[in-house]
């Protein structure tokens, strides 16, 4: 199997992120979390790793808009210029707002913080000076996985980091500046219809903002219910879509506590759906913080929850370009990678 990856990555650790509550606690989302999956990924005989295509920024913007993209683009230099302090020790600093636009009431306004608080919507995606190129080089692996199932018709890995789904049109959010999901989905749609699934533990926000009124893309999320989970605005049973797009969004929103039994009942109402709608390619964004014991999650699948959730998708039979998302805890990561994977090969 074709695993696409870059090291682009790793410079892109900023030093804290900050909870719910102000509690500042170091970045969940970090560079370890590729180490353990390359790790798993080495011991097997089917792991084919491959430096991403660089399709350039013209698929990008197809998706996000060119104001935030800039934004992203220009972030971390204006952060340096605006105070001798933050120049002086730039490692111990990421940029983060701290007052929130909320949507439809105002603009974006040309201070770096005016900015940045209309095109970040929480505290959990932190800017510093590897973000941007990161993010591009992570996006251009989830396009060469999107480009490598139309010509060879079968399944592909993009080992994207930073994760995507949860950043929109013209904001990031959750570990998430460029929705790679979104983007792939996006160039995939030009060559037929496409199917995504988000399998993330968190409601994949971004993704249901981006194709809300589109029908050539249909999208589904299986989450935590927002009553109770990040990202707490999205992923709701009502959200179906609008205009053109009414009925081709779905959410699965679940309790806490849900095992493999509740969650592969709701995965296997979404690939009915999946079936029904008859893509000709699926994008799984794939988060692996269902799993029990996950710092970040309140699910309790397990290792054979994450085989029968791969096997059930496979038999979809969908060339499939699998999207790395979330999933922290780290030491289990790569194991539960590789079990899913196993069915794609
Ligand atoms: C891609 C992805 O999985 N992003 C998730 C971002 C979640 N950020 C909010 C974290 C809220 C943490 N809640 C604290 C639970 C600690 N027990
Ligand atoms: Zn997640």
């Amino acid at each position: 199997m074709k695993i696409f990856y870059s090291e682009e990555h790793r410079k892109h650790y900023p030093p804290y992120e900050v909870f719910d509550g102000g509690k500042r606690v170091p970045y969940f989302e970090n560079p370890d979390r590729m180490d353990r999956i390359l790790t798993a990924l080495k011991k097997t005989v089917w792991a084919e790793l491959i430096e991403p295509t660089d399709f350039g920024i013209d698929p990008i913007l197809a998706v996000h808009d060119k104001e935030y993209i800039n934004f992203l683009a220009s972030c971390w230099t204006e952060w340096l210029a605006s105070d001798p302090e933050i120049a002086a020790t730039p490692e111990q600093h990421a940029f983060l707002p701290a007052t929130f636009a909320l949507r439809r009431k105002t603009r974006p306004t040309s201070s770096l913080h005016g900015r940045g608080g209309y095109y970040v919507m929480d505290l959990s995606a932190c800017i510093v000076e590897a973000t941007y190129k990161a993010s591009l080089s992570s996006a251009n692996c989830a396009l060469s996985a999107a480009s490598s199932i139309v010509n060879d018709q079968s399944s592909t890995f993009a080992l994207c980091r930073p994760p995507g789904h949860h950043a929109g049109k013209d904001y990031a959010g959750g570990y998430c500046f460029i929705n790679n999901a979104s983007v792939a989905a996006n160039w995939l749609a030009a060559k037929g219809k496409v199917g995504l699934l988000d399998i993330d533990y968190h409601a994949g926000n971004g993704t249901q903002d981006i194709f809300y009124d589109r029908s050539d893309v249909l999208t589904i999320s299986i989450h935590g219910n927002p009553d109770f989970e990040y990202p707490h605005y999205a992923g709701f049973a009502d959200e179906t879509g609008a205009g053109a797009g009414l009925g081709f969004h779905k959410n699965f929103p679940l309790p806490k506590d849900t095992g493999d039994e509740g969650y592969l009942t709701a995965l296997d109402e979404a690939l009915a759906m999946i079936r029904n709608f008859a893509p000709n390619y699926l994008v799984l964004s794939t988060g692996m913080d269902t799993f029990d014991g996950d710092p970040l999650g309140r699910f309790h699948v397990t290792q054979h929850g994450f085989s029968q959730i791969g096997k059930r998708i496979a038999s979809l039979n969908l060339p499939t370009a699998i999207i790395m998302e979330g999933g922290y805890a780290n030491e289990a990561l790569g194991t539960n990678i590789v079990t899913l994977l196993e069915n794609f090969k």
